[in-house]
């Protein structure tokens, strides 16, 4: 993120302007497309998504935008605004897992996704300004491939449906990123709507946006950005995503929902497995749970029972996933002894942020008296 990333994001149409301004002063010549696409912040449903289970996410008002315009030299040139990012400039032939790596992955890994499934983008110059958190759990990495896929498809003339663009960006990050990731990020990022949360059912796709207005009810969400670093690329998201996957074939089940869906008592379920096993198919079970749970609450305009239920989230992920870290346990127990209604991490773990639901009241008498927009 660029100095600016803090409570206090850009609109869209500012952060769109301002990536206009840096590409013209990186490459000399004015952009073709500017997209810009938000990071999200996961209210409930946390390692359901490459499961077939369900999620709820709401998008942040923290944005990322991408600026670009087709080249004829064959190259691809990167520029980022953010700090210690250095620009990036190679053949677009030369594209490959690996190549480029670091942040410019992402956005190269979309274009060679785009140009694999046939679009006509022999060269591209790109410029991204970002005021999403790199790092913190807030998809900052689903934010810049969606809005790069976006602003790709238009120079190449494709229609930019946000389910393609979600793919595109989750295609690149499993292929480019080494990130085995689900498929929620893209998801969110492409098609949450302003003041409602995104309920997706990960194993039919269908989408549900549900009203959600913390503020009416006196209530304020907040993100806590823990500033512990969180990575997915080095094994430990992928070894829980192989333990589940283990988990379901052991139970002859395409994925961990269809055992779900065919037992119905997720207690019978575990003790046909390896007690290493189990611990993990416990989180994902009683996970789609809450998140059923959380969405009966929000339909029924019941933001506050959510509260605990955020809480309930946050043991399982500590004690039975094992994706937590003790900088965020510390946040979260903080959180609630001081009398928030419930709090959890967010995203993929080790690291990142912790999401509060709070009354707004109890956050207005803080002792700095500094005060976040409520989401
Ligand atoms: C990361 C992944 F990218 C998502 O797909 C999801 O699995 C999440 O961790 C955990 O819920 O953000």
């Amino acid at each position: 993120p660029e100095a600016g990333a803090g409570p206090d994001p850009r609109s869209s149409t500012e952060l769109a302007a301002a990536a206009r301004q840096f590409f013209e002063r990186c490459h000399g010549a004015p952009a073709d497309a500017v997209w810009t696409a938000p990071g999200r912040v996961n209210l409930i449903g946390e390692h359901t998504d490459y499961n077939g289970g369900l999620v709820l996410p709401v998008a942040l008002p923290h944005r990322t935008a991408v600026a670009a315009a087709p080249r004829d030299d064959g190259l691809v040139v990167l520029h980022s605004a953010a700090r210690s990012t250095a620009p990036v400039t190679l053949p677009v032939a030369d594209l490959r897992p690996g190549t480029p790596d670091g942040w410019a992955a992402y956005p190269a890994g979309v274009l060679a996704e785009l140009r694999a499934s046939g679009a006509d983008l022999p060269g591209v110059s790109l410029a991204v300004v970002s005021d999403v958190p790199a790092g913190a759990g807030l998809s900052s990495s689903a934010a810049l491939e969606v809005a790069t896929a976006g602003a790709l498809a238009d120079l190449a003339g494709i229609d930019a449906d946000p389910r393609m663009l979600a793919e595109t960006g989750r295609l690149a990050e499993h292929r480019y990123a080494g990130v085995p990731c689900g498929v929620m990020d893209q998801l969110a990022v492409a098609c949450c709507r302003a003041d409602h949360a995104l309920l997706l059912d990960t194993r039919d796709g269908s989408q549900d946006h549900i009203p959600f207005d913390a503020g009416a009810a006196g209530c304020s969400l907040l993100v806590v950005d823990t500033r512990v670093r969180h990575r997915l690329a080095d094994g430990a998201y992928a070894r829980r995503r192989a333990g589940c996957e283990e988990a379901a074939r052991l139970l002859g089940a395409a994925d961990l929902r269809e055992a779900e869906q065919r037992t119905g008592a997720p207690e019978s379920v575990l003790a046909a497995l390896p007690a290493d096993l189990r611990p993990l198919v416990r989180h994902v079970m009683s996970e789609n749970t809450r998140v059923r749970r959380v969405a009966r609450l929000l339909r029924a305009g019941g933001v506050r029972g959510v509260g605990p239920l955020l809480t309930s989230g946050h043991a399982s992920l500590r004690d039975d996933f094992a994706v937590s870290c003790p900088e965020v346990d510390v946040v979260v127990a903080a959180a609630v002894a001081a009398g928030a209604l419930g709090a959890r991490m967010t995203g993929g773990g080790f690291g990142g942020s912790v999401v509060v639901l709070a009354e707004t009241a109890v956050r207005c008498g803080s002792a700095t008296g500094r005060t976040n927009p409520p989401l």
